[in-house]
């Protein structure tokens, strides 16, 4: 099972890992996730065997049903005889999100099934390093060969939509009768959404929600109209359509998914690595370039090409 680009360097337990062994599949996402000493072993050892598993993005406010959903998303995935790595990332609070998602697991019984893994992502850092630790997180699942990565990001802001949109189907979530929710998807969360999901359809209020939503779906262009979908997470209704419809634009994407997903790796690393080299630029040439600006010599986009030209060019 070795990768044989692997090379002398990298530890025994790796072939464990690539194996699917749990035990040593969580201490490979230590390791990435800390960035430890054996990381760039790990990584080479990851080489080629990524882009193998379906990931499925979970977003959407606080208390929509998310953990819920995904719990009962596992369940259904297990019945249909694949294995799933579950990965919860909240980016507000270290704890509650995977916390709560953990007994939630465990609760129903998935601790005991060897065919799931649940991880929950700690927040440390800014966002970006959040997006790509998830990153990260997520291609150790995909070496380990799990066949379903499921992905719970907590919020329905910006920076949660920014780690959803790292899954290759999105799943947004809202629940029914609160304005907020609608609000939030208004709020650019509906352009990454592959599938709307009405949970809580128990509720009184759920076929209006769902009315409301493929109102907003329909202003989409017809080739970017997400379906709205009606879930009862507690009761596990609606939960088989809504993995039928996530196969389903798994398979169409299963194609084009490692591609756009490299290209969403490149720009990022992008930034980052741009922000990074910013960050030490002189400030000597930082002074001399806003002086070139307040006397007229530069315009901004002058002296912010200049910028960037020196931030790029200072190390190699
Ligand atoms: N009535 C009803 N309640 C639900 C449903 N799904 C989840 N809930 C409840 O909604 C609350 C929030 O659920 P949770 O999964 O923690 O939401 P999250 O914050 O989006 O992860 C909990 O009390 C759940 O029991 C549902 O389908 N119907
Ligand atoms: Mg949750």
């Amino acid at each position: 099972m070795r990768n044989a680009e692997a090379g002398p360097e990298a530890p025994a337990w790796v072939d464990d890992w690539l194996a699917g062994d749990r035990r040593a599949l969580s201490r490979a996402i230590t390791i990435l996730e800390n960035e430890g000493r054996e990381s760039p072993a790990l990584v080479k050892a990851m080489q080629g065997l990524l882009g193998r598993a379906m990931s499925v993005g979970f977003t959407g406010p606080p208390g929509a049903g998310k953990s819920t959903l995904v719990n009962a998303f596992v369940a259904e995935q297990r019945r249909r005889g694949r294995t799933v790595g579950v990965l919860a990332v909240d980016p507000s609070s270290p704890v509650s999100g995977g916390a709560i998602l953990g007994d939630r697991i465990r609760m129903t019984g998935h601790s005991g099934d060897d065919g799931v893994f649940v991880r929950s992502l700690a927040s440390r850092g800014h966002l970006g390093g959040l997006s790509r630790s998830a990153v990260r997180v997520m291609d150790c699942l995909d070496a380990a060969g799990l066949d379903i990565i499921i992905l719970e990001t907590v919020g329905a802001g910006q920076s949660e939509v920014e780690i959803a949109d790292i899954a290759d189907v999105k799943v947004v979530v809202a629940a029914p009768g609160l304005g907020d929710d609608v609000q939030a998807i208004k709020a650019g969360i509906l352009e990454i959404a592959d599938i709307l999901l009405v949970n809580k359809g128990d509720h009184p209020l759920s076929s209006q929600t769902v009315r409301h939503l493929k109102s907003m779906a329909n202003m989409r262009p017809a080739d970017a109209r997400p379906p709205v979908l009606k879930a009862t997470a507690v009761t596990g209704q609606g939960v088989e359509a809504l993995a039928d419809a996530v196969d389903e634009i798994g398979r169409s994407r299963r194609v084009s998914a490692p591609l756009a997903r490299a290209r969403r790796l490149i720009r990022r690393a992008a930034v980052d690595l741009t922000q990074r080299r910013l960050d030490r630029v002189d400030d000597a040439d930082i002074e001399a370039l806003a002086q070139a600006l307040t006397t007229g010599e530069k315009s901004v986009e002058a002296a912010a090409a200049d910028l960037l030209g020196l931030a790029m060019r200072e190390t190699t």
